[in-house]
């Protein structure tokens, strides 16, 4: 069952200050993605309670709303079949010491909380995470490689 989705990806404080932005935005794009959505901003800190709500009650989650609103992240959404999972898959398990090389946190992460990027987990969460950060709205196109990225 072929399920076109939209997920929200965002690289955090210590993927934009390492200077990985493009090379991140790179492996979604060329695995096939749409980029449907984009910016950068410094998190306020309501932002971010909303963001990592779920986890309001575990011990590190002061630390990670302090990470998070420290510096600017890049705010993404990327459209294509089952882009939750692929996108997922791109970034690797939360840990990047046990995320496997070729994958975002494995090629370039050594911590659990310093781990460069967040995707959303399922459909719900990202339908609640793109309205959360994207709330103008996303760009609506297609793009015309996806005639070959997509056998039909
Ligand atoms: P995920 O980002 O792989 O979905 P989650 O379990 O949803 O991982 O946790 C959200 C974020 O909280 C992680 O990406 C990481 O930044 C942070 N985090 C999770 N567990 C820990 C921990 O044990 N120590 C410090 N930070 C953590
Ligand atoms: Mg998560």
């Amino acid at each position: 069952m072929i399920t076109m989705q939209t997920t929200f990806v965002m690289v955090k404080p210590d993927g934009v200050q390492r200077g990985l932005v493009g090379k991140i935005i790179d492996r979604f794009e060329e695995k096939g993605l749409r980029l449907v959505g984009l910016k950068q901003l410094t998190p306020t800190h309501e932002l971010a309670a909303s963001h990592y709500a779920v986890h309001s009650e575990r011990p590190f989650y002061p630390g990670l709303l302090k990470f998070i609103t420290s510096g600017p992240v890049v705010a993404m959404a990327w459209s294509g079949v089952e882009a939750i999972k692929v996108a997922r898959n791109i970034i690797g398990p939360t840990n990047g010491r046990d995320a496997s090389p070729g994958t975002i946190r494995g090629d370039w992460a050594m911590d659990i909380g310093h781990n460069i990027i967040h995707g959303s987990d399922a459909e719900e969460t990202a339908e609640f995470e793109l309205g959360l950060w994207f709330p103008e709205g996303l760009v609506d196109w297609k793009r015309a490689a996806e005639d070959w990225v997509y056998e039909e």
